[in-house]
């Protein structure tokens, strides 16, 4: 999509930190970190919200969890404890419009989140 911020971060036209990649899924450091380990996880396919994968995408969202758990290992959180979080709309706070899951960890994670 031409206005996506992520989707010109998959093309390369804005530069991030890539901590995974292959051909579905990219994953890159969150540039406001909100806990020590602060990755976003997104498919490279536009997809809006969670409201917008279809039983088409089951594929794609395995893949997507399969990625979550290796990084969740690599990046030292699984043992202790992390938390995946995809904002959904904007009363939940999603500022943009293209599918990412927050992978958070590193600290204490206090619930309910605000
Ligand atoms: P959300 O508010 O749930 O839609 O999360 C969007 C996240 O995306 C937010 O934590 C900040 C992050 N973000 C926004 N723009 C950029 C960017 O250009 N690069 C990186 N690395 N992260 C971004």
């Amino acid at each position: 999509m031409q206005d996506c911020i992520f989707c010109k971060i998959i093309a390369g036209e804005i530069p991030s930190q890539k901590v995974y990649e292959d051909e579905q899924v990219l994953a890159f450091l969150d540039i406001d970190a909100k806990a020590p380990v602060h990755v976003l996880i997104i498919p490279k396919k536009h997809v809006g919200s969670v409201l917008e994968l279809g039983e088409e995408d089951g594929a794609l969202t395995a893949h997507i969890f399969a990625v979550v758990k290796k990084l969740a290992e690599e990046l030292g959180v699984a043992k202790d404890g992390f938390r995946l979080v995809t904002n959904t709309g904007l009363a939940a706070g999603q500022t943009v419009p293209h599918l990412h899951f927050h992978l958070l960890g590193g600290r204490e994670l206090g619930w309910p989140p605000g």
